[in-house]
């Protein structure tokens, strides 16, 4: 992309800051071509190349590694350990030349040696270990951890399969497996050596210790092993590195030799391979509905191994497990992790031979806990009888740790035995079932919810009778991405123009120096480039666009853009609704106003998501009518982005120009999307939900456009009774809107296929499309107007920009680390340099 002359040059500063030389990394990458991936030059395929390279980068960071590793155990450093069932990481080895500061040593090193470092990245398989936001949060985290230094360990599970790869047939979502261990992953570091067992089933029993004192103990049925893979994770501008810790299962013994020798071949291997399925597959649900014992398993596995490892790391550095809160905090990413209460209490009691109330003290102290969603059917619950089937001993904790916070409650609120129900731990029933929020709530010191709104609602509304009890408990810290991927990395034109116009790049390591870019906001001289960077980007996305579905993109008109997973909260059938009635305003010659979009979507749906696959559906068949139609493509186009992940996000939100965050008010806890795209200077059109309301007031309500329902108002037509089909009724244009999805212009003539949504938006609509729609078209009609002024649309685009800083995930892991965990920095030392 540069021309090789800046690029030697860059190469030459970069150098002078970090010690590492493009010829070094040169002979690096020959040699680890040759060693490691047993290639030479001209024999050697692209993944061969970006093998090497990735080895070449990692050799570069291990020696932080170490230091940081050597650092922490030296000072004892209190350490944040993140427990997620999900890390949704994207591609490393871009994000880690950044974060070495070596990108223009690589590519000028790759350029000298006739290799193309971009095509080279583009190589990368991305590790999906993660459905979305959650997933995606948890991998911020990590690097903005150790951005800020602050020594940390991720936990979680090394799936075999990361979430599906997501192929569009015939218009419809199909899902591929994500075997994206197979070619090798030169990130991690297996370490054998660090293996615990897990054990499921059996029974608990009663027996004197050696002071004669009766204690319990679990006799599990079978065990299976949890090994640890190691992946440095590395902060930018610090030599910290971080560590995430991924566990994946392997059976105790890796062959039943009895069996073996009795010559029941299948019946040896097989102990093996049910072991190895824990740790297999991805639930690809955001937002999961409750169900799956393996997932209940995996959960189990993922709390048993990390707590065990960080028993194991206690005693090792600073002895007895008294002081174990204060050398370990450990944040709860959602309740996936939750019965890690249950697990630490049993290790703490059973293991270690502690009283109650020393386990509880450590244990209360040790947790802290982040709610995601609001959503009822997010939230998890488990069958008592899969608990007493499973983990025999953690219920009798659960039970146990129930009754006493039960006692709590009755003394603090006399008499009121509803709320006790109400709160207890055990959801009373048909099924009786474990209710892993309130364990979490419980089992904390600290509850926090991921935007202002959200948090305000996890206190009056899902947790009340909690914040009643507890009300110092509850905290918000809103939600941040890390810049480094979604500006360095993704945009890099803009990250130029940025640096260029501020006249450094700190703002990479502290973005609120974002705000630089504000006096320069009427400077055409700025305008004109800002717009050429976004051309750019839109080309870009065009050229893949094309190449990838076929599709052809005008980068001429406005780009945009709703990514995210599919679901009904998220509304991307308001958004279909709002193409079809483009669609007829432009059939009728309408077309006064207008200005010519491309409409995009990305996103992934549940595999056992009905609707949200129909809505997939519903974007393609527009998407093919739209397209093919001559009178209508001139106006306008849609395109569906098959398997949107990290790595195809990166390529949306540099070019995407206005985002669509139109969840209804009070459903989205958060949302990340909506950082990411403003921070590459698109305009939002949004609802009051999750973030978008700090993100309005953080850029200006001049510099966002705002439609729609209130949390508030949304649960008043709740409680007064919402009569969707009265929408449908009064307002023609709704009416011949979804009349005409109906009448089988998008489905060949088929005029039952859609009936499934447009049945359930007029007679139910949960999430009250149609109450909003008529405020969205006015809030586009509204969008439209500023495009046509493209000096006010790039003036909004920059303010946008300067004024994002509070939404870096660094800012929010500040917050975590004063109010929530209380712990600082440990820097590592560069002794070298
Ligand atoms: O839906 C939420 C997003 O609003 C949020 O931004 C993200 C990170 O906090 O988490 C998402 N989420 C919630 N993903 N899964 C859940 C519930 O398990």
């Amino acid at each position: 992309m540069n021309s090789p002359d800046t690029t030697v040059q860059q190469a030459k500063r970069e150098h002078t800051r970090t010690g590492m030389s493009k010829d070094a990394f040169q002979r690096d990458l020959l040699d680890n071509l040759f060693y490691i991936q047993g290639r030479f030059r001209e024999v050697a395929t692209p993944h061969d190349l970006y093998m090497a390279a990735a080895y070449t980068t990692r050799d570069r960071l291990l020696a932080r590694w170490v230091k940081s590793a050597q650092t922490f155990k030296a000072t004892h450093a209190r350490t944040v350990c993140y427990l997620s069932a999900e890390y949704l990481l994207g591609p490393h080895l871009a994000s880690n030349l950044v974060n070495l500061g070596i990108t223009e040593t690589a590519r000028a090193a790759a350029e000298e040696l006739g290799m193309d470092m971009d095509a080279l990245i583009e190589e990368e398989e991305e590790p999906g270990l993660g459905n979305g936001g959650l997933g995606r949060l948890a991998a911020c985290f990590m690097e903005s951890l150790a951005t800020c230094q602050i020594p940390a360990i991720g936990y979680g599970i090394r799936y075999e399969f990361g979430i599906f790869k997501q192929a569009i047939e015939d218009g419809w979502q199909v899902e591929k497996g994500d075997n994206w261990l197979r070619n090798g992953n030169p990130w991690e570091i297996p370490r054998p050596k660090i293996s615990f067992a897990v054990g499921f089933g059996g029974h608990t029993e009663s027996y004197r210790d050696e002071r004669s004192q009766v204690r319990l103990r679990w006799q599990p049925a079978f065990e299976i092993r949890g090994v640890a893979y190691d992946t440095p994770i590395l902060g930018y501008g610090s030599q910290n590195v971080n560590l995430l810790r991924l566990w994946k299962a392997e059976a105790s013994e890796s062959l039943d030799l009895q069996a073996f020798n009795t010559g029941d071949y299948y019946g040896a291997v097989h102990a093996k391979i049910e072991a190895e399925t824990l740790s297999k597959v991805l639930y690809p649900n955001d937002e999961p509905e409750a169900g799956k014992e393996l997932r209940l398993k995996q959960q189990y596995f993922l709390v048993s191994c990390s707590m065990q490892d960080m028993i194991r790391l206690h005693l090792n550095t600073v002895g007895p497990l008294e002081g174990f809160a204060d050398k370990f905090t450990v944040q709860l990413n959602d309740t996936h992790p939750a019965l890690a209460v249950a697990e630490l209490m049993r290790l703490l009691l059973d293991r270690h031979a502690m009283t109650w109330e020393e386990a509880w003290g450590i244990t209360h102290k040790t947790f802290c806990y982040t709610n995601h969603t609001l959503l009822p059917e997010a939230l998890e619950t488990w069958p008592v009888s899969l608990f007493e089937r499973l983990l025999p001993r953690h219920l009798e904790i659960i039970y146990e740790i129930n009754r006493r916070f039960l006692d709590e409650v009755r003394m603090r609120f006399l008499g009121d035995e509803a709320r006790v129900r109400r709160m207890s731990l055990i959801a009373e029933g048909h099924e009786r079932r474990v209710r892993m929020a309130h364990l979490a709530v419980v089992g904390s010191h600290a509850v926090n919810g991921v935007a202002k709104l959200h948090s305000y609602l996890v206190k009056a509304m899902l947790f009340k009778d909690f914040a009643e009890l507890w009300p110092e408990r509850f905290h918000n810290v809103t939600n941040g991405v890390t810049p480094r991927r979604f500006v360095v990395v993704a945009n890099p034109r803009l990250a130029k123009l940025i640096t260029e116009t501020c006249g450094q790049d700190d703002w990479i390591r502290d973005l609120e120096q974002l705000r630089a870019l504000e006096p320069h906001v009427d400077d055409a001289g700025l305008q004109g480039r800002w717009q050429e960077v976004k051309r750019a980007a839109k080309q870009d996305l065009a050229q893949w666009m094309k190449q990838a579905t076929g599709i052809e993109l005008d980068p001429e008109s406005m780009f945009d853009v709703q990514a995210k997973r599919i679901h009904e909260y998220k509304r991307q059938h308001l958004k279909v609704l709002h193409i079809v009635r483009c669609y007829q305003r432009i059939k009728q010659g309408q077309v006064q106003g207008l200005v010519p979009r491309t409409f995009i979507f990305g996103g992934k749906a549940a595999p056992g998501y009905f609707m949200a696959k129909l809505i997939i559906k519903l974007i393609n068949a527009v998407a093919e009518v739209v397209n093919n139609d001559p009178q209508v493509n001139d106006w306008i186009r849609v395109a569906f982005m098959p398997d949107f992940n990290v790595k195809n996000g990166q390529r949306l939100y540099p070019a995407a120009e206005l985002s669509e965050q139109i969840s209804l008010a009070g459903k989205e806890a958060s949302g990340t999307g909506n950082m990411k795209f403003s921070m590459n200077g698109a305009l939002t059109i949004g609802t009051l939900d999750g973030a978008n309301i700090e993100i309005r007031e953080a850029v200006g309500p001049e510099n966002f456009f705002l439609f729609g329902l209130t949390a508030e108002e949304v649960l008043q037509r709740q409680m007064t009774g919402y009569r969707p089909w009265e929408y449908y009724q009064n307002d023609p244009e709704l009416k011949s809107d979804l009349d005409l999805i109906n009448s089988g212009l998008f489905s060949h003539g088929d005029t039952q296929l859609f009936r499934p949504l447009t049945d359930n938006l007029i007679n139910h609509d949960p999430f009250m499309v149609l109450a909003d729609y008529r405020a969205y078209l006015e809030c586009q009609e509204q969008v439209d107007r500023i495009y046509r002024d493209p000096e006010r649309w790039t003036r909004m685009s920059i303010l946008n920009v300067a004024r994002i800083g509070y939404f870096s995930s660094d800012r929010a892991i500040r917050e975590y680390a004063e109010r929530i965990w209380q712990v600082g920095p440990q820097p590592v030392l560069d002794t070298e340099h």
